[in-house]
């Protein structure tokens, strides 16, 4: 080992206050397990002695507990930025304790190399090993950790023994040229590699290793009930019909998924479409479900930027890593997310709303159109850029007191020009080619729950004859959430 093995406290305490500290992890996986929890307790110990700690935070993504809980909890963050997933951080963030900036995530490598967010003071990752000659091989993500070990002025590396020698092999680390040297990034396939299998680090740079052995904690997952199920059905045969009748070529298209349950259930009714060929994944996050296709030879290629598996299904990838070590890529975020490779390979992205609009305006991120829930990740980068762009959502929230079509969203996270498809478990609208009038009465009649149908019906009528391309009600846009604001139900709505 080329460089000084030290403590997790010891590591912490070379952090000062006021520092920006990037964070490697995505996705909640291959985080640094060790340091985070000491520096929180480091917070916590300088607060009793009535002095300042609070760092400015830069992560790849979702950094789950073992980093968002333990410094939001210790108060010990002023900064956040791009994407969280953690109740402790949300409710810092909404109770404006913590500022946060939700970017993109294909653009946050690239935002820290130009400078745009300041200096990154110290960089701390997880390995799964170090080579000889100092080079860093990550552990279960990549995330932006390439560009923050090339960044930072220190650099603190958690070195994993759980996944030591177990992933070799599995990365493909490319970071791209700055403008104007800038090239193309030439992946013309999921499965092509085009980088280095580790992370290049100045070893002056590098103040020591911490030694870990403790796997990821992925939250369990709930399983499947009715209306995941549905959802998971209707997109599968929506993209069955579309394969049939041509529109998908025949090979298939690679696909993108987001995360969770819906995102389960449209894999696995994909992968039970035993009429539609096997096909590859190009995406942000490896889940569960992803495994089990591939051994089952319903998918042959996943490149993503973290293998998001609970234990048991991290087992299995080791089992058969034989087999898959070849098929399965890990990738900086900036390469999963890249707009050029996603408009190259016509990838078919799905991604989940919390509401959308009767025209296709979607919401991902805010709760009636001000507390923030996670960020808008990668469904931005892939909706965008796809070739077919698909967002999903139950048709009700809060068991049906919350209608996920509204007339106008609270938040835009991703607009009418870049969705393409709304599916809810009550069916699926297919916007393309639609001028604004179309898109309402599709989304209404397709999407809706039977419980809204007439309300929204009713604000349609609002704008019958007047002049106007898209039938929008200033005074009563808004009517449903704030039905649900002030009465609890927004079956309560009365439009004017
Ligand atoms: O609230 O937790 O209090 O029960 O929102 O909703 O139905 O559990 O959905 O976990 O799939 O999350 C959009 C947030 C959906 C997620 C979002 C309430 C609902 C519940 C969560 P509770 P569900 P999910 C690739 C792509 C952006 C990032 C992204 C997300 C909670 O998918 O963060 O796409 N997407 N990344 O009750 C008020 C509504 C609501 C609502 C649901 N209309 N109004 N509350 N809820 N709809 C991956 C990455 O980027 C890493």
């Amino acid at each position: 080992m080329i460089y000084p093995i030290i403590t997790a406290q010891e590591a912490a305490a070379s952090i000062q206050n006021g520092e920006t500290v990037g964070i490697g992890g995505f996705s909640s996986v291959g985080t640094p397990k060790a340091v985070p929890a000491a520096l929180a307790e480091y917070a916590e110990s300088l607060h009793k002695e009535g002095k300042e700690f609070k760092i400015g935070l830069i992560t790849g993504g979702a950094t789950g507990n073992q980093v968002d809980s333990a410094l939001a909890k210790a108060h010990a963050v002023t900064f956040r930025t791009p994407f969280q997933s953690n109740k402790d951080m949300r409710n810092a963030i909404n109770d404006k304790e913590i500022k946060y900036f939700d970017l993109h995530l294909s653009q946050i490598g690239q935002d820290v190399r130009y400078g745009f967010l300041g200096d990154i003071d110290t960089a701390i990752v997880e390995v799964s090993e170090i080579t000889p000659d100092g080079r860093l091989i990550p552990s279960t993500s990549v995330g932006i950790s390439p560009t923050l070990v090339k960044v930072a002025r220190k650099v603190i590396v958690e070195l994993n023994a759980a996944h030591t020698g177990r992933l070799n092999g599995m990365h493909d680390i490319f970071i791209p040229a700055t403008p104007p040297y800038r090239t193309e990034l030439p992946i013309y396939h999921v499965n092509d590699r085009v980088g280095s299998i580790s992370m290049e680090v100045d070893p002056k740079k590098v103040i020591g290793v911490v030694m870990t052995n403790e796997r990821d904690q992925i939250a369990p997952f709930t399983p499947l009930n009715d209306t995941t199920r549905q959802i998971g059905l209707n997109v599968a045969n929506f993209l069955e019909r579309e394969w049939s009748r041509g529109a998908i070529p025949k090979e298939f298209l690679p696909l993108q998924s987001g995360v969770g349950n819906i995102a389960n259930a449209v894999l696995g009714a994909l992968g039970n479409e035993k009429k539609l060929p096997a096909f590859s994944m190009f995406t942000e996050v490896i889940q569960n479900s992803v495994i089990d296709l591939m051994l089952q030879g319903r998918i042959n290629y996943v490149a993503g930027s973290s293998l998001t598996l609970s234990d048991d299904k991290l087992d299995t990838l080791y089992e058969h890593i034989g087999d898959l070590k070849e098929r399965v890529i890990l990738r900086p975020q900036e390469t999963t997310n890249h707009p050029e490779i996603i408009r190259r390979l016509g990838i078919i992205a799905v991604n989940t709303a919390l509401e959308a609009d009767i025209f296709g305006n979607v919401n991902s991120t805010h709760v009636l159109g001000c507390k923030m829930m996670n960020g808008i990740g990668g469904s931005g980068d892939f909706a965008r850029n796809a070739y077919l762009s698909i967002f999903t959502t139950p048709s009700t929230a809060k068991g049906g007191l919350i209608s996920s079509i509204v007339p106008q969203v609270s938040h835009v996270d991703s607009t009418e020009h870049d969705v393409r498809i709304i599916a809810t478990e009550q069916g699926v609208a297919d916007l393309r080619g639609k001028c604004p009038y179309d898109r309402a009465r599709c989304i209404i009649e397709n999407c809706a729950h039977p419980d809204y149908k007439q309300l929204l019906w009713d604000y349609l009528k609002l704008s019958e004859g007047k002049s106007c391309h898209t039938p929008m009600s200033l005074q009563n846009a808004f009517k449903m959430h704030i039905a649900f604001a002030e009465t609890g139900d927004m079956r309560n709505t009365r439009f004017e």
